[in-house]
């Protein structure tokens, strides 16, 4: 049956919605109560509306941290209208049902992103809200709730036939404690951030349903992307300019490109499939960027996901436009490069206006079966400083920013990831194998089929540097790289096999350099 609104409370932080909400309850007949701030704006609009003070006789106290929290108005949400002894007793007490709540919440997470003082976090801590929003989720046989602008739309749908169905009002009380459920999420994650606890006892993920995707990484599975409020630069802030809908695979490769590329100082490009590097450059300019990734492996390219860490600029977009390509994401774009773009009508666009800062810290987590696991971003970073020379021979200076250059590249493949790079380009990438003996000689024998289609007679891992992620076990991994022509590695070190590695690359007179740091990624 369909339920009618004779009463109903509005509190709301976020005024956006609200005199329409009102004007469309006060026509069908309903009598308006709210609290200070909201009651001013209605009757800013010539809407007759009760404070809750006058309603319930008790002034709002306490900076109004006590405004809501009476038994008028929870008596009045609360009370069962299908049991007599209920009805009885809020008679004999004077209170009157209140039949729908629209309530939204102290803004506590925008004021924590705002980089507020404690002082005001805490006070923008809602008390009286989540309650209101609790009992009236509760007792939804009866009641209405609503705790975000965008349902008002559909309330006033279901005013107009009537009332509200006990399947909507159900469907309501499960949002209302998503909400509240979030909200303390929220509370409690800024609580222990506080204390410099990032990975807390209890540990509760709570995001916003932004978009329900098409499907998931593969087509009989279903899949929503999940915001979860920070600001860090990437697909969650992103702005599409054009092309199709996102999909899962796009999203989470896209993420993959845009956090690699961010690496890098130099204008540099990435280029994406299935969530590892198959090219990356850096160059003076973003065209001689993107030539130089796109060599490593023009056939993996096709389809892939492109990143750059700067401006696009026209030349750059006509050349990607060349090839077909899924996404290309920049902090922003000419409008020159936006206008060839246009042409390909699939192609999508995605601005951040800014990058994400690789040393930032933050938590990353993964579910496993019965749970999940979480760990803080691999924001380590290696840089001149850090390297151990380990061999006779000691890079050259060229060798040690093509290194550099390579274990960046490294860390954001999968393991075992293995990075052949030259002149600030990778040449050959070999990720995601068992062992890393086999990524070495993927990566080499990829470059040279890259190499021959390109007409080269030499391969290109010839004279070029290589990274690997972590420790090589046995020297026959080096032993590889070498084969293939590299003068320098760049490894974290650390095996009980480190002395024959060495002597291995001793005996073939490259140089090698171990950075203390493993960049595993899985
Ligand atoms: O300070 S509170 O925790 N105490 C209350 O009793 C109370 N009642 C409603 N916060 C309370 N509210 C919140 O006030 C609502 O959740 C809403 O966000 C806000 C609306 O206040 P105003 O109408 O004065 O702008």
């Amino acid at each position: 049956s369909l339920l009618p609104v004779r009463r109903a409370l509005l509190s709301v932080s976020d005024k956006a919605g609200l005199i329409g909400l009102a004007q469309a309850l006060v026509a069908q007949g309903a009598e308006i109560l709210s609290t200070g701030g909201s009651a001013r704006v209605l009757r800013e609009a010539r809407l007759l509306v009760t404070e809750v003070s006058d309603h319930t006789g008790f002034p709002e106290i306490l900076d109004g941290r006590v405004k809501t929290l009476v038994p008028q108005i929870h008596g009045g949400i609360l009370g069962r209208r299908d049991m007599p002894e209920h009805v009885a007793q809020m008679e004999t007490h004077g209170i009157a049902p209140i039949d729908l709540i629209a309530v939204n919440l102290y803004p506590f997470e925008a004021t924590v992103a705002s980089g507020a003082s404690d002082d005001d976090c805490i006070e923008n801590i809602d008390i009286g809200g989540p309650a209101l929003i609790r009992a009236a989720a509760k007792n939804h046989p009866h009641v209405v709730v609503l705790t975000d602008p965008d349902q008002y739309g559909r309330l006033l749908a279901a005013l107009s036939e009537g009332g509200t169905t006990l399947e909507t009002r159900r469907e309501l009380a499960g949002a209302a404690y998503a909400r509240t459920a979030s909200y303390d999420a929220a509370i409690s994650a800024w609580f222990a951030e506080k204390r410099g606890d990032v990975l807390p006892e209890r540990f509760t993920l709570a995001g916003q349903r932004r978009e329900v995707l098409r499907y998931g990484e593969n087509p009989h599975q279903k899949a929503a992307f999940y915001t979860d409020g920070s600001k860090r630069p990437g697909v969650a802030t992103a702005r599409q300019i054009q092309g199709k809908t996102l999909s899962y695979n796009n999203l989470n490769d896209t993420d993959a490109a845009f956090e690699a590329v961010a690496e890098f100082e130099l204008p540099a490009v990435v280029i994406v499939k299935h969530a590892n590097p198959c090219g990356v450059a850096t160059a003076a300019t973003f065209v001689s960027a993107w030539d130089n990734a796109l060599r490593c492996d023009p056939v993996s390219a096709f389809g892939g996901i492109v990143a750059l860490n700067g401006t696009l600029d026209a030349a750059t977009a006509a050349k990607i436009a060349t090839i077909f390509t899924e996404v290309i994401v920049a902090p922003d774009a000419t409008d020159a490069a936006k206008e060839i773009l246009a042409r390909k009508k699939n192609l999508r666009l995605l601005l951040t206006d800014a990058l994400p800062d690789p040393e930032e810290g933050g938590v990353i987590v993964r579910s496993v079966a019965g749970g999940f696991l979480a760990q803080t971003r691999d924001n380590g970073r290696i840089d001149t400083t850090h390297l151990k020379v380990v061999t006779r021979r000691a890079p050259t200076v060229e060798e040690m920013k093509d290194l550099l250059f390579a274990f960046r590249v490294a860390k954001h493949v999968k393991s075992n990831a293995i990075v052949y790079a030259k002149d600030g380009a990778t040449v050959g990438i070999g990720a995601g194998q068992m062992s890393r003996v086999d990524s070495a000689r993927i990566a080499a024998s990829k470059s040279a089929e890259a190499a021959a289609a390109l007409g080269h007679s030499d391969p290109l891992t010839k004279g070029s540097v290589v990274a690997s992620d972590a420790f090589f076990p046995f020297a026959d991994g080096l032993e590889t790289i070498v084969s293939a022509g590299a003068t320098a590695v760049i490894q974290p070190g650390g095996s009980i096999r480190d002395d024959e590695v060495i002597a291995a690359a001793d005996a073939a007179g490259i140089a090698m350099v171990f950075t203390g740091m493993r960049h595993f990624r899985h």
